[in-house]
Formats: C-alpha cells, structure tokens, sequence
C-alpha cells in the first residue's frame, strides 16, 4: 500500500476506498486563520458543542494583521476569547504563518489535519495527510464530524539526483506546475518517493507541499522519515515521529519522474503559478520589488540564505526588498544569530511575521511594476495593484534579482552557495501559545455580523443568468482580498459588495436585481484559496446555481454547503449556448437531483444537457439550504 492509502485506511470512517467514491475521514487536528476563521468559529458556535472533539485544535492570526481600522483587532479579540471558550489553542498575531508554525510545533506525522486555509497540505511536508477546507467544514471537524472528500488517485512522483547549487524546492514545484499546469492535480493526491526525497529537508519538502496546492491536488504528501525525525528532534519533539513509508511493492494510479540534477531555476509569469519559464530566457528584465517570504518561503533556511547572501551587499537602488519570517521562531533566531544585520544593512526592509504582500496586506506594487515573489500565487490583482507584474519564484532568484535589479539567473550570478544547516536545536518558545481555559465571555465587536439565514431549496428554480466567466476563475476573482476588503470577512452584507468586483463591476447590482441567479464558468472554477466567502457572497446574493465545465475540490465543497446547486456541462462545448441575462428554468429540480434523473435545461430554444454528481449527504445538505441548515434541522 502507498502511504496516502495507508493513512486514509486509517481515518476510514465511512465509504469504500474506490476512486471516485466518497470516503469519510476522521480528522486529528484542526487549523484556522483569521480571515476564514472568524466565520468559521460562529459556525461552530452554531453547532452547540461546548468544546472541539478533535486532538487538537489551533487558530491562528497571521492574515488581516494590518490594522488600518477596529475590524481586524474587533476579530482577534473575538477569535482569542471564542478559542479560549471552546477549546482552542491561540496562536496570536506576531506568532507567525499559520502553516509555518504548525510544522514547527504541532504537525505530527501518520495524523490528519484540515485548515480553513488551501495551503494546510504544508504539513504533508512531516507525512501529515494535510487538507484545505472551507470554515464549515473545518467548524464540522471541530464538532466531530469526519471530514468528505472523493477517494482521489495517488500519484507517484518519484525524485531522482540531487538539486545543483542555487536551484531549490521551489523550482521542483514549479516544474510540476510547468507540466502539469494549475489543473493538472484535480482529484489527485502526490505522494513524493525515491532516492531524491532523502536530499530534501523538511523545509523544502513543506515548500514543494504547500504549493501543491497550486496543482489542484486534494492535497500532497511526503513520507515521515529520519531526516522527519531529525527535523523534530531538533524542535525538540522526537516524540511526535512515528516512520511512515509507502511500502517497498506500494503500488500507484500513476506516477512521474523529476530528475532533481537536471533542474535549473524556475519563474511562473503574470498571472498564473503554471505559467512557467527557465529564469535564464527571462534574463535582464528590470524588477521593480522583490518579496521573499509567506507560508511557501520563510523557513529558517530560507531567511539564512537572505542573510548569507546579502551579506556586506546593497540591494538595487531601483528595487524594494521586503522580507518577512515565518514564524516567531525563524525571526527570533535570525535576530539572536547576528545575521539579521545583514539583511537590514543590505537595504531591505523587514515586515512583521504573516502573509502580508502574499493577500495584499500592504506591499502593493506601483502601478505596471514588476515584482518578484516567493510566493504561491500570482492571480491578477491579488498583489493590490490591478496591473503589476507579479511572478513567483525562489529565494534565490528573487535574492538575485534584489542585487541587480533585473531577472538574472542566480547560478550564474553567485559563486559556491553558503551551506546553510539547520540549528542543532531550534529555539523553542512555546509561551505565546494561549491554552485554553474552556471559560470566560467571547467578544464581539460591532464588526461580527450574524450568520445569515438561508431557505432550502425550492421545488423549482427560474433564474436569470447573472454572469458568464471563463476558465481558472480563482475565489480571488470571486471575492478578492486585500486590505481594503479583507477586514470585512466577519461581515457578509458588506463583504458582499466586492463580489466579482475585478471582474464585473455591475455584478453585484445585477444580482440584486433578479431573484435567483446563475453563474456560467468554465473549466477549473473556483481555484485557489478556500476562502468560503465566494460561496457564501454570491448565495447572499441570490445565487442559486451555477454551471461550469469543472469545478476546483475546495470551491465546489463550499458551494454545496451553502446551499448553492453545481452543475457540469454533458457537453462542454454546450457553454457556447449560454449567455448573459437568458432566463433558464430549472423544473422540478430537487425532485429531479433526488432521483438522479436527467436534467436537461433549454435555453434559445436549444436543449442542453447538465450532470451532477451528488452523494444522498449532499442532496440532503443543498435540499436543506447548506449545512448548517442541515445539522441543526437535526436531518441526519
Ligand atoms: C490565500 O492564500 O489565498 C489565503 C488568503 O490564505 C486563502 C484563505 C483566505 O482567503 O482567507 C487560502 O489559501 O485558502
Ligand atoms: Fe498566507 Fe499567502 Fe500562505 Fe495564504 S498563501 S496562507 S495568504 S502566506
């Protein structure tokens, strides 16, 4: 058995472990952050449980970490005070990046986790089976539900040789994006194996897991081995290793072969992770800003090189450097070893430890800038500024491209890369942990709105087709974060407004202005961040179906909890027939979904086709209105 099956065999708690079938897993450990957390807590207060039934439970602040006004402190009082009620750990802002520190302190290999956040596959980087989730269902694994995902195919991705000098982790993810595009993953797990596995350390596996997100995978996942050991002996919790190994015949659905010698540096360009390049044909573009961090890039290794390598240097006049550490950890052994002079003589400028520039927490570009980043995403916008350039790229490139202010190609650049170990012993300082003490009164400032009430689904549905899209919508084309709209998570009416708002700016009136709306998309909609507003928004908005050629894993779970019917085309050539403002009738719908018969639409008097694949859970959930709905009618 591969290690992926072994670990959901595991967690089985319902379902048979057949391609495509839905499997229940019982889930271990839970994550929050603060923009999807706060949601996600007043759903689970919904639920009535006193206290969360998982292992252990931790909620993070590390997002909306700039505060500009009283929303983004009014959510951490509440999240401090609700986590202290129920059960939770409290991870304070200054801690760091949600999935940076739980590798560091509370990953635990063999064990699941899910995390109202895409990027929880990080902890695959321990052999933790890792998940991106909306709120709700990480409110549900809270309360003790098993966490639903459809039983996906385990691909092998065997590693061979060894990275060269000045080529990293981040360009081995990048390759696997370069060929497999930000789709390529969908209904797939990666599990890493081969003899280049044991020349990666847990850092560089958590960057290549983190970003497998970027793929579309419903999560990626390395083996727990001695350099995991290793790893955790050094943060001092040798105790939470147990080796986990594919087996020696393990078999696979597929798999894939990445010779790590022949690897060069990597860069994905506007606007899209799998638009990938060799750093080497873009030599010599001006760089504007450089940013190196967020939960991809800002281990302590990472920081190290930034400060080996910017040693006695100055950056380009001509390009900002921002750098940010990960956790409290990274920063304060950078700070005690001396070398963050290096940095901050070197000319850059050092941010708090959060996701900052990574969700357009400051940092924004000026306008047309080129800006080079360590991040995972590079979708239109997302940086605050609607027109700059932002690509993703690796620590060394960017720190390349700070120095000459142009793209440049580090292995040539450089002498010998620094060799950079990880310390003995990681400086642990676990007393900004909050442990809860199950009692006090939660807080909540006028920025917490309450839930808002949905209908269940009618008999029939007449609805007008409010907006047509094409492929790889992301949920940051859907509700965009940033600043300006971030601090409004906690408040669905107003967050509302921002729906599609790069996109479409007459949305949010067109949608107001018909009773039920549809949404056509294209292929891969709703990719990106598990941010359940953009399921949530466009149902507060009327949206009662939407219609795509596929959809991504996290968007589609969340569309069906909040009450919101997906649907496929038979034909996908058929989403040439639709257009906006067509009225579509959809007859007897729930009873059409309730006895799985065909469902076909007719618009211009042409008929078309639709598919849905929806378990008797999840029929009940949309007949419901959404799941909350659901578990409180007390239907199952
Ligand atoms: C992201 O990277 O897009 C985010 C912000 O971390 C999101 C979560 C959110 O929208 O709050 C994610 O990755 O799920
Ligand atoms: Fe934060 Fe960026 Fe990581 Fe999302 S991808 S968790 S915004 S650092």
């Amino acid at each position: 058995m591969n290690l992926a099956r072994k670990i959901i065999k595991k967690h089985l708690v319902s379902g048979s472990m057949e391609v495509g079938s839905e499997v229940a897993l019982k889930i271990d450990q839970t994550l929050t952050q603060d923009a999807t957390g706060t949601m996600a807590y007043l759903q689970f207060e919904a639920m009535n449980v006193p206290k969360v039934k998982t292992e252990l439970s931790v909620s993070y602040v590390d997002h909306n970490t700039l505060q500009s006004g009283f929303e983004n402190a009014d959510d951490h009082k509440f999240l401090q005070t609700i986590a202290n009620k129920h059960g939770i750990v409290f991870s304070p802002a200054g801690n760091g990046i949600c999935h940076q520190v739980h590798l560091e302190r509370f990953g635990v290999p063999g064990k699941t986790l899910i995390g109202s956040d895409s990027h929880t596959p990080t902890g695959g980087g321990i052999g933790m089976l890792a998940f991106g989730a909306g709120g709700l269902d990480v409110a549900c694994a809270m309360a003790g539900q098993p966490f639903y995902i459809t039983m996906p195919k385990i691909v092998k991705v065997n590693l061979t040789g060894k990275l060269r000098d000045w080529v990293s982790a981040k360009d081995i993810i990048l390759e696997l994006l370069r060929i497999l595009s930000v789709k390529g993953g969908r209904g797939k797990i990666f599990e890493f194996a081969g003899e280049g596995v044991k020349t990666l350390s847990v850092p560089e596996r958590a960057t290549i897991t983190n970003m497998g997100t970027e793929l579309g995978a419903t999560t990626t996942i390395f083996p727990s081995d001695e350099i995991t050991k290793d790893f955790l002996k050094r943060q001092n919790r040798e105790k939470d290793w147990v080796e986990m190994v594919a087996d020696s015949d393990a078999t696979y659905d597929d798999e894939l072969t990445i010779n790590l010698s022949e690897l060069e540096p990597l860069i994905a360009m506007p606007h899209s992770p799998d638009n990938v390049k060799k750093v080497k044909d873009l030599k010599g573009t001006k760089v504007d800003q450089v940013c190196i961090g967020s939960c991809t890039n800002s281990s302590y290794a990472d920081m190290m090189l930034c400060a080996e390598t910017l040693k006695d240097k100055k950056i380009n006049k001509n390009t900002s450097l921002t750098i940010s550490p990960g956790s409290r950890q990274v920063f304060s052994m950078l700070a005690s070893s001396g070398k963050l002079f290096n940095i901050i003589n070197a000319g850059a400028r050092i941010l708090e430890c959060a996701c900052g520039p990574c969700i357009g927490m400051g940092q924004a570009p000026k306008t047309k800038a080129v800006s080079l980043r360590t991040f995972n995403r590079n979708f239109e916008g997302r940086s605050g500024t609607k027109d700059a350039q932002v690509y993703l790229c690796s620590p060394e490139v960017a720190l390349a491209a700070a120095l000459t202010g142009e793209i440049t190609d580090p292995t040539t650049l450089f002498g010998a890369k620094p060799k950079i170990s990880l310390p003995d012993s990681f400086y642990i300082n676990d007393d900004h942990f909050q442990k809860p003490s199950n009692e006090g009164e939660i807080v909540r400032g006028p920025n917490i709105k309450p839930l808002p009430k949905f209908e269940p689904m009618p008999d029939s549905i007449s609805a007008d087709v409010v907006l047509k899209v094409g492929d790889n919508i992301s949920t940051d084309h859907i509700l965009p974060a940033g600043a300006k709209i971030l601090p409004l998570r906690s408040n669905l009416p107003a967050i509302s407004e921002y729906t599609f708002g790069a996109v479409d700016k007459d949305f949010v009136a067109r949608a107001k202005s018909v009773k039920n709306g549809v949404i056509v998309g294209a292929e891969n909609y709703g990719q990106g961040s598990s941010r359940e507003h953009a399921a949530l928004a466009p149902r507060y908005l009327g949206i009662k179906v939407v219609i795509t050629k596929t959809f991504a894993r996290i968007h589609l779970a969340n569309l069906i909890n909040f009450g919101i019917i997906p649907l496929t085309f038979a034909d996908v050539n058929d989403y040439e027939l639709i257009k906006l403002a067509d009225k579509i009738e959809f007859k007897n719908i729930k009873n059409i979904i309730k006895e799985n018969k065909d469902l076909v639409i007719t618009v211009n008097g042409k008929n078309i086709k639709l598919n849905y694949s929806f378990t008797e859970r999840q029929k009940e959930i949309l007949f419901a209105g959404g799941l909350l709905n659901w578990i409180k009618e007390g239907i199952k």
